[in-house]
């Protein structure tokens, strides 16, 4: 099953498949919608595909990603772990345990330098073209997700931009909030690619911002690539087929054709608005801070354009499946660097900054601690603030496992770890903004190797008798 090329087809599938519900009713995009999202993605239920939004004539779509099935059905693949092993086999990494067969049956695939985007010089994106006074972001039924929150905000944009310096193309998921009708803050935070794009440029910088696009595509404008990466590249790479793009009208960006909204225009240098309040995904609002101003100098369309958005907030929220898909996607990624994890798991709970549980084969002393160091090194997983190591034979995904295991092997005398490093930009318990501390905790197996008494060994029933009471256990009458 390919994934969908666009979110009109991504539409009809989810249609197909049972996973969406149209809404006739009108309802309010200022609150009502949140409320009702917020609902359904904790009851795990169906995107919802608003059709008479008030106040606009296009249809809103939310919770497209709000569930792991969904999240698969947009990848075209049954576990996401396969997403992880298509790109593990092109980094000729080792695939994650057990996927190592079905990956013999990929090894046709493209590989990711070939899946550039092809320019086309037509796009749907470019059915309806408003420029100048005719641009009105007031069309859209842009959400006002939280009492708290300053204004509408645009809260699933693949913005795009392009490096002054070496020309090299950047898009990453930053919300806009909308300042006026034909403009919105621009909320790069500081450690994202956009934000350093833009920090290299003097004066006036070309954004094109798209809206509605193919899940994968969408997706992948928040993953956590290193920065010469092209995102546009890697969704064609995670389609199986490249994404097609057009040339702006106004800007001097390329935009993927079959994109429901693309918004084109400039941020000056300097130039910079108050964003927020806004209710984020760490559960809280962000206090306002200044942003740069985005100018939109052109909006087009395809007919009859649907609008999607996405309300985060206190997790769970529906971009955890986008983080889930994260963590699954770069594990190859990330035993690159660290070959000793076997797997690792970002709590949603966490928000995905605020704890990585990382199983690790473990083979010398000190040897959880330099994985701790590693991740504090890693990418935007640098921004983790408690890191918990535990061994091969744990599972990270299991919570109450890991809770056992910092509960049983750890001495918080000496195997908690403290230190700092640079802290996420929306993280509002450390003392300072931007850095803070980070926690650490050993939870693996010590023993004298490491200065430690001898380690009693676990529990463990013998093979020989859980087979015996397998055989027998009719026999019981349990
Ligand atoms: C729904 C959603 C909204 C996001 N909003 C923002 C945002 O407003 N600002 C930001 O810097 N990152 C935001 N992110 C995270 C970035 O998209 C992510 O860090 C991505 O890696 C950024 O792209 P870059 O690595 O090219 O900078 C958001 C992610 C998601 C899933
Ligand atoms: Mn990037």
């Amino acid at each position: 099953m390919a994934a969908p090329s666009d979110l009109r087809r991504w539409i009809d599938l989810l249609e197909r498949e049972g996973e969406l519900v149209r809404v006739d009713a009108e309802v309010d995009p200022y609150l009502e919608v949140t409320e009702i999202v917020d609902r359904t993605v904790k009851a795990g239920g169906p995107a919802l595909l608003f059709e008479h939004p008030k106040g606009s004539e296009h249809s809103l779509l939310v919770n497209q990603f709000g569930t792991e099935r969904r999240m698969c059905l947009a990848f075209g693949v049954e576990r996401l772990d396969e997403v992880a092993a298509k790109l593990a086999d092109v980094l000729e990494m080792q695939p994650p345990a057990g996927l190592a067969d079905k990956l013999r049956g990929l090894r046709q695939l493209k590989s990711i330098a070939d899946s550039r985007p092809s320019t086309v010089r037509k796009g749907a994106c470019h059915e309806i073209v408003l420029q100048g006074d005719e641009v009105d972001l007031g069309l859209l039924p842009v959400q006002t997700c939280w009492p708290g929150d300053a204004a509408p905000f645009i809260t699933l944009p693949a913005v795009i931009t392009r490096d002054p310096r070496s020309g090299q193309r950047n898009v990453g998921m930053y919300r806009l909030q909308v300042l006026g009708p034909r403009s919105t803050a621009m909320h790069w935070q500081l450690h994202k690619d956009g934000r350093a794009d833009y920090m290299s440029s003097d004066g006036r910088m070309e954004v094109a911002v798209a809206i509605g696009l193919d899940p994968v595509t969408a997706y992948s404008a928040s993953a956590p690539l290193p920065k010469h990466i092209d995102e546009l590249m890697f969704a064609g790479f995670l389609r199986g087929e490249a994404v097609e793009v057009v040339k702006g009208v106004t800007v001097d960006l390329e935009v993927p054709a079959s994109a429901e909204i693309v918004l084109e225009g400039y941020v000056e240098r300097g130039e910079l608005a108050e964003e927020g309040p806004f209710g984020d995904h760490t559960g809280y609002y962000t206090a306002a801070e200044p942003f740069p101003v985005f100018h939109v100098t052109a909006m087009t369309m395809r007919r009859n354009a649907v609008y999607p958005s996405i309300v985060v907030g206190k997790p769970p929220q529906e971009d955890a499946w986008l983080g889930k898909a994260t963590e699954r996607i770069f594990l190859p990624a990330v035993r690159a660097s660290v070959p000793e994890i076997v797997d690792y798991d970002l709590p949603v709970a966490g928000a995905f900054h605020n704890c990585a549980i990382v199983a690790i084969r473990k083979s010398y002393p000190g040897h959880a601690r330099k994985v701790m160091h590693a991740i504090w090194g890693l990418g935007l997983l640098s921004l983790t603030k408690t890191v918990i190591v535990v061994d091969a034979h744990v599972d990270p995904h299991n919570y109450a496992q890991v809770a056992f295991y910092v509960g049983a092997n750890v001495d918080p005398a000496c195997d908690v770890v403290l230190g700092e490093g640079p802290a996420d930009h929306l993280d509002h318990a450390t003392a300072k903004q931007f850095v803070g501390g980070k926690l650490g905790i050993d939870a693996t197996a010590k023993g004298p190797a490491e200065g430690r008494r001898e380690w009693p060994p676990e529990i463990e029933m013998s093979p020989e008798i859980r087979e015996l009471v397998d055989r027998r256990w009719a026999e019981y009458g349990l």
